[in-house]
């Protein structure tokens, strides 16, 4: 059975310099965390970014300067999809787990904030998208519930390494009004949904289908260049935007 490819925007998180001792190797290079997203017209309301804390990470040369960091399973294809610096075979400088980029500053494009950091996610499934995830907490239930966890949770942030300044000050950063539902969707669906916690993964996917549809039907853009116009009317128009800058890529798989 033939199933349509699923396109996914890959969000170029630029790691700012110096680099930490387990990316020494690439220094001078520049190295980007690439966050595969079905929602481009968010970006400008990320926190941080999320990672699997035992997810396989490896930075892959994607030209003579560059490189992403994501899985293994993901640099194949993109080799495949012209985007490796040798064609068809993807090149690891080093092989890295998600708790070596924990705390990494990243540049993210069109984001408010100017520098984010990496975070534990534990609801990131591995063999889908790129294992790397932007977090957009005012649009993504997923992302508002997991960000709680670790502001609520100080056992937990020392247990995965997390330093209170890359969490805190806690702010959702709204950049959607959806009409019923506010400017910050997400927590309000969470809230009417009584979810607090990231196990309740049932009541989650009810929420991130309910933010998803609201979003896009109803959803008006209300930051940015395109400010005031319908979130489906946006959406390709900063794509097209990210891509024309290489702020991103398209990724099929
Ligand atoms: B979305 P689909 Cl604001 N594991 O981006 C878990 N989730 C992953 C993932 C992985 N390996 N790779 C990508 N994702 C997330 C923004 C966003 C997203 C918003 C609202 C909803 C939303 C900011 N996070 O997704 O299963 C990414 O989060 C709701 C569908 O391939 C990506 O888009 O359909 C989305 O899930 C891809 O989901």
């Amino acid at each position: 059975e033939e199933v349509e490819p699923q396109e996914y925007v890959l969000i170029k998180m630029k790691v700012i310099p110096p680099f930490p001792p387990k990316l020494m190797v690439l220094e001078g290079r520049n190295v980007y965390l690439a966050a595969a997203t079905l929602r481009p017209e968010t970006i400008y309301g990320q926190t941080n970014c999320w990672v699997l804390l035992d997810g396989k990470y490896g930075p892959f040369e994607i030209n003579e300067t560059d490189d992403f960091i994501l899985t293994a399973r993901v640099a194949r294809n993109l080799a495949y999809q012209m985007l490796s610096r040798v064609p068809e075979k993807p090149t690891c400088l080093v092989e890295l787990l998600g708790t070596d980029l924990i705390g990494l500053p990243l540049k993210s494009p069109l984001a408010f904030n100017e520098v984010i950091y990496v975070l534990p996610m534990q609801n990131i499934l591995a063999d889908k998208g790129t294992g790397i995830v932007t977090s957009v907490p005012s649009d993504s239930p997923d992302d508002f519930i997991a960000l709680q966890e670790l502001v609520k949770n100080q056992d937990f942030r020392v247990a995965c390494g997390v330093k209170d300044e890359w969490v805190f000050p806690f702010k959702v950063i709204p950049v959607i009004d959806v009409p019923g539902f506010g400017k910050k969707s997400a927590e309000k669906v969470c809230f009417d949904l009584k979810i607090d916690s990231p196990y309740e993964k049932e009541k989650l996917a009810k929420a991130k289908e309910i933010t998803y549809l609201k979003g896009f039907d109803d959803g008006i853009m209300i930051v940015g260049e395109f400010s005031n116009r319908k979130v489906q009317e946006v959406k390709p128009l900063i794509k097209e935007k990210l891509l024309k800058a290489d702020m991103a890529v398209l990724y099929y798989e």
